[in-house]
C-alpha cells in the first residue's frame, strides 16, 4: 500500500516526473530565466495554473485573437479527411486536451470504429484530470488516460507509437524557439511508428497590426494573463512580486518572425524568489521576457521539420492565411 508520494501508478493520470521534481525542475528553469542578462526571462509554460488557463481561454473568444477560431474552422473542414488520410487507432494529444477540436477527431475515429486509445500530455494536472475524466464519458470505447508533464522535457512518457495520430494544436509550437525546433521535431518523431502522423497547428507571418491587435486586446485580457505568471511565482516558489508593479507589453519582431510579451517594471522592483534561491532587481522600465509566439510560412517550417525523419504531406489554410495545420508524416 505504501506508495512514494507522487510515484506514477498505473492510472488515467500519470506524472512524467514526481511531485518535488517537478518544483525542483521549476526553481531551477526560474532560476536560470531571471539570471539572463540583458533581458531576464521566465518559461511560458508557468502561465498555466487554474487562473491562467481559465484567462488562456477567454483569450480564445477575444475578438482580436483569430488563431482559434481560424483553426477550429480548418479542422471542422478537414479532420474527417485527416483521419481518412491516417487511419489512426489512437489520439494523442501534447496541451489542451479538453477543448471541441480533439472531438473532431476522436468523431471521425469512431464513426470508423478504429477508437482504440486517448492519451493528453498536459502540464496542469487539474485540468487534465477533468478532460480525462470528460473524454471518458464520452467515449466509453476508449482508454483514455492522460500523463502530466511538459512537450519539451516529457514527450517519451506518451510511450511508443503505432496507430498513433499526435496532435499538437493551437499554434503552441510557437512558444517554441525557432532553432529549438529541429530537436522538437525529432523527438516527436521517436514516440511515432513508421506511418503515423503529427498534425501541427501553425499560427502564420502577417499583417503586423493584426498580429499586434490579437496580443493587446481591447479588454486586457492578454495582460491579465501575462501578470498571472508573477502570481504563480508567488504561489508555488513562495515569490514576493507585486503585479502592480509591472505592465503588458507584447509586439511584433519583423526580423525573427516571432510576438514577444513581456512584462515592464513600472517602478524599481525587487523581488523575492525563495525556493527558487534567488532575487531579482530591476530598475524601473527594464524588463522580464514572458513568452514567444512565433509565426511561420510554410517555407520556414518546413525548413526545420527536415532532417527529424517527419515530411510536410499536407498544408491546409484558411482563405485568410492566418493559420495553417502541418500534416506531417513520420517516415
Ligand atoms: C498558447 C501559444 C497559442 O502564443 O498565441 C495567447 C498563448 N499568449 N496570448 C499564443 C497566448 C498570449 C498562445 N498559444
Amino acid at each position: 500500500m505504501s506508495q512514494a508520494p507522487g510515484a506514477s501508478r498505473p492510472g488515467p493520470v500519470q506524472r512524467a516526473r514526481a511531485a518535488e521534481e517537478a518544483r525542483a525542475t521549476m526553481a531551477r528553469e526560474v532560476r536560470e530565466g531571471l539570471a539572463r542578462r540583458p533581458l531576464p526571462e521566465l518559461p511560458c509554460k508557468y502561465f498555466y495554473d487554474e487562473r491562467g488557463s481559465a484567462l488562456f481561454e477567454q483569450i480564445t473568444r477575444l475578438p482580436e485573437y483569430y488563431q482559434t477560431r481560424t483553426e477550429t474552422a480548418i479542422l471542422e473542414a478537414h479532420a474527417e479527411s485527416i483521419v481518412e488520410a491516417v487511419v489512426p487507432r489512437e489520439l494523442a494529444e501534447l496541451g489542451s486536451g479538453a477543448g471541441h477540436k480533439i472531438r473532431l477527431f476522436l468523431d471521425a475515429m469512431r464513426a470508423r470504429r478504429r477508437l482504440e486509445g486517448v492519451v493528453l500530455l498536459e502540464i496542469n494536472e487539474a485540468y487534465l484530470r477533468e478532460s480525462v475524466a470528460r473524454l471518458q464519458a464520452d467515449f466509453p470505447e476508449a482508454r483514455v488516460r492522460g500523463v502530466t508533464g511538459d512537450f519539451v522535457h516529457d514527450l517519451a512518457a506518451l510511450g511508443p507509437g503505432g496507430g498513433r495520430l499526435l496532435l499538437f494544436l493551437a499554434g503552441t509550437v510557437g512558444n517554441l524557439h525557432p532553432d529549438d525546433l529541429p530537436a522538437f521535431f525529432r523527438s516527436a518523431a521517436a514516440v511515432l511508428a513508421p506511418g503515423d502522423a503529427f498534425l501541427v497547428g501553425v499560427d502564420l507571418v502577417k499583417d503586423p497590426a493584426r498580429l499586434h491587435a490579437a496580443y493587446n486586446d481591447a479588454a486586457g485580457v492578454t495582460a491579465e494573463f501575462n501578470l498571472n505568471i508573477l502570481r504563480v511565482l508567488n504561489q508555488r516558489l513562495g515569490a514576493d512580486f507585486d503585479p502592480g508593479d509591472f505592465e503588458h507589453r507584447a509586439f511584433y519582431d519583423p526580423q525573427r518572425q516571432w510576438i514577444e510579451m513581456r512584462l515592464r517594471a513600472r517602478r524599481p522592483v525587487t523581488a523575492h524568489l525563495p525556493a527558487a534561491g534567488v532575487s531579482l532587481s530591476l530598475a524601473q522600465g527594464e524588463e522580464i521576457r514572458t513568452e514567444l509566439s512565433c509565426k511561420y510560412t510554410r517555407e520556414s517550417l518546413e525548413s526545420r521539420v527536415e532532417g527529424s525523419g517527419l515530411v510536410l504531406e499536407r498544408w491546409i489554410t484558411d482563405a485568410g492565411e492566418l493559420f495553417a495545420s502541418a500534416l506531417l508524416r513520420r517516415r
